[in-house]
């Protein structure tokens, strides 16, 4: 008996083992899921039907969220796979590598915000109306991946911050919007964690280290442990929770000064 029975999952994020989609991926296998996954262009194509086939799925489908019709055709491909879906995974963030470094209001472009913008923040919003019709009568769940630059001035971080501000927003907006169907929207906030995105980041090991030696727990977190969040948030259990902001962080968010 897992947490996630009798479920169907779309998860889009994977780029390598190290993915926190991986993570949510795995511990949605373990409860029980099937899973359908995108990849964002051909390079990730092998390496993502591989990640795939080790979680028993043979469902990969071309998504780059920058267009619609990309994100049209993920659903008329996986209506031919499955009558209906359960959860959609979006753990998806791009800003231009030179936003995410120095100060921000000298860095800041309109390109720079706008891409930031409509890749981490308005994708999701894409997704969850395309989505929307599979998921009709099926108590759905959309999930999202959010960083406390969201809420606080972080160094670095800069104009993705502003994004995942307006990511938050969306949950609760994408939220009030499909309740009625019966689906929920949330997000859940996750500590620093070295993945692809986040290993060409100068001072990625300063975040780490801070959260090491301040967070209530005293150390980082997992994708694992991310992924168990995510599979409780996409499970029955949850059921009355939508529109939230869950930290999954070691409890980094709470404190004022260690
Ligand atoms: P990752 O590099 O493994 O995943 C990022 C994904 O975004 C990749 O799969 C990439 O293909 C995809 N992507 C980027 N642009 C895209 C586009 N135009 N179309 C389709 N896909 C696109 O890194 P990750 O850390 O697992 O990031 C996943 C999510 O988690 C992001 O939203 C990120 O902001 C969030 N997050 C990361 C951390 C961290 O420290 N790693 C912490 C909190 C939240
Ligand atoms: O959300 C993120 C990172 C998202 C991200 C990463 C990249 C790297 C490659 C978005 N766009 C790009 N663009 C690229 O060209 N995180 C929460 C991880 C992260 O990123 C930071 C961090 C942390 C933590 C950037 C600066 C400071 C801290």
């Amino acid at each position: 008996m897992g947490l996630l029975d009798n479920k169907r999952a779309l998860i889009v994020g994977v780029a390598s083992n190290r993915s926190i989609a991986w993570g949510i991926a795995q511990a949605m296998h373990r409860e029980g899921a099937e899973l359908a996954f995108t990849y964002q262009n051909d390079k990730l194509r092998e390496r993502v039907e591989k990640y795939a086939a080790e979680v028993n799925s043979n469902i990969t489908i071309p998504c780059d969220v920058s267009s619609d019709t990309e994100i049209q055709a993920v659903f008329e491909h996986l209506d031919d796979y499955w009558d209906g879906l359960d959860i959609l995974i979006h753990s998806v963030a791009f800003a231009p590598k030179e936003q995410l470094d120095g100060e921000y209001l000298e860095n800041v472009t309109r390109e720079g915000f706008l891409t930031a913008h409509e890749i981490s923040s308005y994708s999701f919003s894409a997704l969850g109306d395309s989505a929307r019709e599979m998921m009709k009568g099926r108590n759905g769940s959309m999930l999202t991946l959010s960083y406390i630059g969201a809420v606080r001035a972080m160094p670095n971080y800069n104009v993705m911050g502003v994004a995942k501000a307006s990511l938050e927003a969306n949950v609760r907006y994408m939220a009030s919007s499909l309740g009625p169907e019966g689906i929920r929207v949330n997000a859940i906030s996750a500590g620093p964690i070295r993945t692809l995105a986040a290993s060409g980041i100068k001072g990625l090991r300063d975040f780490l280290t801070q959260v090491e030696n301040v967070s209530p727990l005293r150390r980082n977190v997992t994708i694992d442990e991310v992924g168990n969040v995510a599979a409780f948030m996409c499970s029955d259990y949850a059921s009355a929770v939508t529109g939230e902001i869950t930290y999954v962080d070691c409890g980094y968010n709470s404190i004022g000064m260690a």
